[in-house]
């Protein structure tokens, strides 16, 4: 499945919703019903997996639809079974070191280690987690991608409580961590993040975790279990799966795989709009529904727009973000009744740090750094050939692709789709 096949699987349901509500508010001239007959109909015509997926909602991905990013001939997932227990990847023989960095004065009293016999096994974790395990929802999102790689409600220990069980005592200024990779140095992933923002988390932010659920479920080989590292702010290369070795050290200076290939790994997710349904083809004065999806991030959202352009006519000039350009706001759907993610009936397990426990509403409305699906109608008065563009408003009154346009620190390009517009 593609990426947008999967994001309209997910979205389809809250959409749903929304234009019904929009047809009972007798906003719409047209009805309900032919609304969703001729989106449905189109969808068949182009995406035959659509119209099979309409009937569910999933604002949570499914693990098996997260769109996979992982390193590694084979990528350790791929590896026979019996390898997995053999190499600890899987909770039974799954181990963690917490050592000083030999190459750093790093002074850690009580390492966590394979060779002294005081590794962290899944057990000890668990343990961990009886009384500091937390559960909060984030989106993973690659730097390099078009959309969000998977919505995902994750659970885990707090990456301090292990690092304290080492006792660390001076010069540890960084973190560095490590997944397995067959053992071959060349085909490692490693990320790094200043000991600060493991130890202490900003106003609102989540801890970084060890995490081992995701949706509920027990982490699975192929989304980086037994254990991965979730870095709730940060883009997804922040978060090595196949979780094994942890280094304090007094270097101070990122040593991250992907910024080797020329990426900012320190950038936070951005804030951003993607298109999922849009015609090809419309009638004059005739409204369309337009859907889509967007990543809220550091910079949390205030609006999501789209603006209709006709190619023949010229665009403003020294405007490359298309400031002066005429936006229309879309509707920011509301929290779904059913979060999807192959949970049973949909229905979330208590998450205190995001929703309110006994209304079960969430404490903010979009949540930072996850996504929200957003909807319009989109009419055009005259035939011709178009652009239809969306971005985001973040919430500081910002406009994509500001105030990070650098591709490397993530993608938030503003997507364009064409539209042609028939008599
Ligand atoms: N061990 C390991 N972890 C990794 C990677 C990798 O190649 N190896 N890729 C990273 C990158 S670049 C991304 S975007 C995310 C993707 O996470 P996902 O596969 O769960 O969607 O995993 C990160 N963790
Ligand atoms: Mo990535």
């Amino acid at each position: 499945m593609g990426q947008i096949e999967r994001l309209a699987e997910e979205h389809s349901d809250v959409t749903r919703r929304y234009f019904l509500q929009l047809g009972t508010a007798g906003i719409a001239a047209l009805s309900v019903s032919r609304l969703w007959g001729r989106e449905r109909e189109r969808e068949s015509q182009t995406h035959p997996l659509l119209a099979e997926a309409l009937s569910k909602l999933e604002y949570l991905t499914r693990e098996g639809n997260f769109v996979s990013a992982g390193r590694g001939k084979p990528p350790p997932y791929k590896l026979p079974l019996e390898k997995r227990r053999e190499v600890g990847l899987v909770r039974e023989t799954w181990q963690l070191e917490v050592l000083p960095d030999p190459e750093s004065d790093s002074k850690v009293d009580r390492p966590l280690s394979k060779a002294l016999g005081t590794a962290l096994n899944f057990d000890g974790l668990m343990e961990l987690a009886e009384t500091h395990g937390v559960r909060f929802m984030s989106v993973m999102s690659c730097t390099n991608g078009k959309a969000p790689f998977g919505m995902g409600l994750w659970e885990g220990v707090p990456l301090r409580k292990v690092v304290w069980l080492a006792n660390p005592t001076a010069n540890v200024r960084r973190v560095f961590y490590y997944g397995y990779h067959n053992d071959d140095p060349k085909q490692r992933f490693q990320s790094s993040l200043p000991i600060g923002r493991v130890l202490e988390d900003p106003p609102g932010e989540h801890p970084v975790i060890l995490c081992y659920k995701l949706n509920n479920k027990w982490l699975t080989a192929k989304r980086g279990g037994p254990v991965r590292m979730l870095v709730p702010d940060a883009y997804g290369n922040k978060s090595v799966k196949w979780l094994q070795r942890i280094m304090l050290t007094n270097n101070y200076q990122a040593n991250d795989t992907y910024a080797l290939w020329n990426n900012d790994t320190v950038s936070h997710i951005k804030t951003c709009a993607r298109f999922i349904h849009t015609p090809e083809k419309i009638k004059a004065r005739q409204p369309v529904p337009i859907t889509g999806v967007a990543q809220v991030g550091m910079s949390g959202l205030s609006k999501v727009q789209y603006w209709l352009h006709r190619q023949d006519e010229p665009l403003a000039k020294d405007d490359p973000y298309f400031n002066k350009a005429e936006w229309k706001d879309a509707d920011i759907l509301p929290p779904p009744d059913h979060w999807g993610g192959g949970l049973a009936d949909g229905k979330l397990p208590p998450i205190p740090r995001q929703f309110d426990t006994t209304s079960g509403k969430p404490h903010r409305w979009p949540i930072p750094n996850t996504i929200v699906h957003w909807a319009s109608l989109l009419t055009a008065v005259r035939p011709g050939r178009y652009d239809l563009r969306c971005r985001t408003i973040d919430a500081n009154g910002v406009a994509q692709p500001m105030p990070r346009p650098f591709r490397k620190s993530g993608n938030n390009t503003i997507q364009r789709v064409r539209v042609v517009v028939e008599k």
